[in-house]
């Protein structure tokens, strides 16, 4: 606001516009307990469904009786495969290009597999007759590594069997699902091999889950005098949900509304398509009532998308002074039973890719293979945008075992690897473009900010008082820097199951000067009728509180591919504000036709068209909308509505500059974060509080992987983390207070320079909290320990150092 004079900086204040720390509107209903989640849903006549589940992680399924659960009062039906069969939705299309079974046919791949759908009067009995069927299975061999998957003469996938051609190439065996190369793989190993010094490493990204408060469910409802089908559910991108249920069904796309009511959270796991929600539509259709699907927590950990699970092999040369001259990276990607990945299909590593993270480095190579083994399909999930957390955690790993062999300091050799701002738009060697950056200014004041200089001092002394026995704590400092990737479109390389990914935006302003917005993207807690609300209102000057924004309802909100990859601000923020703009102009005619002038004379001026050198003759944005319905206007037709499809030109490269503090007593494991400062720059900032909510949830998640949350198995294929007894889930006793900072380097090419952030604190955070605790034994010898870093693997550290002799 810095052009504008007292007078215009208190109109543009009252319109809580772009740059306000506006409170949510939507927390007066979730605080109130008046949010509307799926399971509020209750319609007349409902039904409940509830899923036989495989206790085996690879079985021959002999047999399926179910008899005694038919025979219980209140239940109304129980489908297996058998009966999806001749409606071909016994397997169902995954978003990878794989096929998933949506109920066991013929055997099970992993533990938790859906095996068979009951329908019943209500939760209980459909639970009681879950028990009462009888499944005969006989155990097969199970493969929960990757590495052995690729040896072993079992064959997981029977129906590919033969198969030497998957979705994204050639199969090299028959638990292989695909190999994806990106960049120059001969000439990096050249330069790898002629490099003064190279630093190799294998860095395993466990896997994870992003666990949101709210499961997975579906309320599906065929009204058959007129129809159509309606299904509310826990869909981060409804509109896709609808042309899929279209093409599987054969329904008319008109006739399918899907609804995403509130989320409690999505965080990627509600990207996927699930059995569930498939049996409950069928279920629906074939008994004609309204059929209610929800997860319990157990399932919702042991069946739905995970998160990670990549095995990195990376090397990176350099220069004796520490310039970097090469990448090489291989991953071995554990897919589980089915590739159920939500990538975009060109990507089936999705943007992993992005692994040279904020380095200016000349020649990369990289190849990923996908692999099955008997665990839960997924793989996108968790604040990821498409893997590139794997890609942070990776390079970032890769820099401090490089600055280890360099024996050099890490933060200098992140400063003289930097792109510099001057080198952008920069074209990376693995093939993206990244938009805009200052990655020098960031780093520079985020050491600054932590006194970076003083804390390598204080930890010099630690280790000496160790040594000499005066403290049994010792202490590390994590650095990381990561550019994220965020924003998918563009159109022209970016599409899921063929779908583009553009978004949209749809504003009508009504008569009185208020407005409704749609979007065809789907909020899950990140407080889109708020910011929406503010991009808008900067645009045409109707303050944010007399705007509704309303999404996921896909019979009112334009087609849009909905909200993951912190895509909403890049592209459904761009059609907001380009439509804002279409509004504007039309808007400026009804002006110019009021206040007797050309439209070139008119200028705008915060709510207002201005009369050009007199600006006591204006019209307020108020009295155009009104003009615009009431009063007949020579070639303009009535109404003030536009609407936007956006495609972007690129996508933007949010990044960020993160340290953290942390002292490590050895002979306990107990890690304790002194200090955390986080540095985001995601361009222009729509409002500055939400962006700080979404760094500390985004920091929380990040700690919570780092520091312990894993979904373990077995040698059977058990999960041994089903529950919130072993899945680490932080409160507010283990969460630090973060230190916010930021950076404003805006996205060139968008319509306001506003760059995506719902992911990147978890992209940097994860790899800052594990630099911290693998800095901390750097004096003792140690170059990379395993994530996640609970106190018994961090004791375990010690003690094979020998710090506990
Ligand atoms: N924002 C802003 N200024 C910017 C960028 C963003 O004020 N320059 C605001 C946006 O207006 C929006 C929020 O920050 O209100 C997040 O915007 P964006 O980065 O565009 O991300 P999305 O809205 O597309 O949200 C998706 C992202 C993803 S992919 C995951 S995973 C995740 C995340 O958001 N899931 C979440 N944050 C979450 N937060 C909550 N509470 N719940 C989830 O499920
Ligand atoms: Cu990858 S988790 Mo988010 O994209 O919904």
């Amino acid at each position: 606001m810095k052009d504008l004079n007292e007078e215009q900086q208190e109109r543009a204040a009252g319109l809580k516009g772009l740059g306000c720390s506006r409170k949510r509107v939507e927390d007066a209903r979730f605080t109130q307990g008046k949010g509307n989640y799926v399971d509020d849903i209750k319609m007349p006549g409902m039904l409940h469904g509830d899923f036989v589940r495989s206790p085996y992680a690879h079985a021959r399924v002999k047999s399926i009786n179910t008899d005694a659960a038919m025979a219980l009062d209140g239940v109304v039906a129980v489908l297996t495969a058998k009966d999806l069969e001749p409606l071909s939705l016994h397997w169902m299309p995954t978003l990878a290009g794989d096929k998933q079974m949506v109920l066991a046919d013929g055997k099970v791949l992993f533990q938790g597999q859906e095996v068979a759908f009951v329908v019943a009067r209500d939760r209980f009995i459909a639970a009681d007759a879950v028990e009462l069927v009888e499944v005969e299975y006989e155990e097969l061999p199970v493969i929960v590594n990757p590495f052995e998957a690729l040896q072993s003469d079992v064959v997981l996938r029977e129906d590919l069997a033969g198969q030497t051609e998957g979705a994204h190439g050639p199969r090299k065996h028959h638990n292989h699902i695909f190999t994806w190369e990106v960049g120059e793989k001969d000439a990096t190993e050249q330069v790898l091999g002629d490099a003064e010094v190279v630093a190799e490493e294998t860095v395993y990204y466990h896997r994870t889950h992003p666990c949101p408060l709210e499961t997975c469910g579906a309320v599906a409802s065929m009204d058959k005098v007129n129809g159509k089908l309606t299904v509310w559910g826990t869909f981060q991108a409804p509109h896709v949900v609808r042309t899929v249920a279209s093409l599987l069904s054969g329904i008319e796309e008109h006739n399918i509304r899907v609804v995403s009511p509130d989320i409690g959270g999505g965080f990627g796991n509600k990207v996927g398509v699930y059995p569930g929600y498939v049996c409950a539509i069928v279920a629906s259709i074939v008994t004609g009532v309204p059929v209610k699907w929800i997860e319990d927590r157990m399932e919702n950990l042991m069946s739905t998308a995970f998160a990670r699970d990549y095995w990195m092999t990376g090397k990176i040369s350099a220069t004796k002074e520490g310039k970097i001259t090469g990448l090489h990276c291989h991953v071995t990607a554990d897919h589980g039973a089915f590739d159920a990945c939500a990538d975009p299909t060109k990507f089936p590593a999705g943007f992993m890719n992005i692994c040279t993270g904020s380095y200016d480095i000349p020649t990369a190579y990289l190849a990923v293979d996908g692999v099955y083994t008997n665990k839960a399909p997924g793989g996108v999930s968790y604040r990821c945008s498409f893997r590139v957390t794997e890609a942070a955690y990776f390079i970032e790993r890769m820099i401090e075992v490089l600055a280890i062999e360099l024996n050099m300091d890490a933060a200098e050799l992140r400063r003289i690897n930097f792109i510099k701002k001057e080198q952008f738009p920069y074209q990376s060697a693995l093939g993206w473009e990244y938009d805009s950056g200052d990655y020098h200014t960031a780093w520079d004041k985020a050491l600054k900010a932590v006194d970076y200089e003083g804390l390598r001092k204080e930890q010099a002394d630690r280790v000496e008082a160790f040594k000499r026995g005066e403290t049994r704590k010792l202490m590390g400092v994590g650095l990381s820097f990561f550019t994220e990737i965020v924003g998918a479109g563009p159109v022209k390389n970016c599409d899921i199951l063929g779908m583009g990914m553009f978004d949209s935006c749809e504003i009508r302003i009504h008569p009185t000067g208020s407005a409704i917005a749609r979007l065809g993207t789907i909020s899950q807690g990140q407080g889109h009728a708020t910011t929406f609300a503010q991009i808008l209102a900067s645009e045409i000057g109707i303050s944010a509180d007399s705007i509704t924004i309303e999404e996921g309802d896909t019979d009112t909100a334009p087609y849009g591919l909905g909200t993951y990859g912190s895509r909403s601000t890049p592209v459904a923020g761009a059609a907001t504000a380009l439509a804002g703009r279409k509004i504007r102009a039309k808007a400026q005619m009804i002006a110019a036709y009021l206040l007797e002038v050309h439209d070139n004379d008119l200028e705008w001026d915060v709510d207002r068209f201005v009369v050009k050198g007199a600006p006591e003759r204006f019209k307020t944005m108020k009295e155009i909308a009104y003009a615009a319905y009431n009063q007949a206007i020579p070639g303009v037709e009535p109404g003030l509505e536009a609407v936007s499809y956006y495609d972007p030109p690129n996508m933007t490269y949010p990044f960020g500059a993160y340290v953290c503090v942390m002292d490590i007593d050895v002979d306990t494991g107990v890690q304790e974060i002194r200090k955390f400062y986080a540095l985001d720059d995601c361009g222009t900032r729509i409002n500055p509080m939400i962006i700080e909510g979404q760094v500390h949830g985004g920091l929380t998640e990040a700690l919570a992987v780092a520091l312990g949350q894993e979904i373990a198995y077995d040698d059977m294929g058990n999960v041994k983390t089903g529950t919130f007894m072993d899945f680490f889930l932080p409160t507010a006793w283990e969460v630090p207070n973060y230190i916010t900072d930021h950076t404003v380097t805006p996205s060139p090419h968008h319509p306001i320079g506003a760059k995506g952030v719902g992911e990147s604190p978890h992209v940097g955070g994860v790899p800052c909290f594990s630099n911290a605790v693998n800095d901390a034994f750097r004096a003792f010898g140690l170059r990379h320990t395993h994530m996640p870093h609970d106190h018994w693997r961090i004791w375990q550290t010690a003690n094979r150092l020998g710090l506990h002799d």
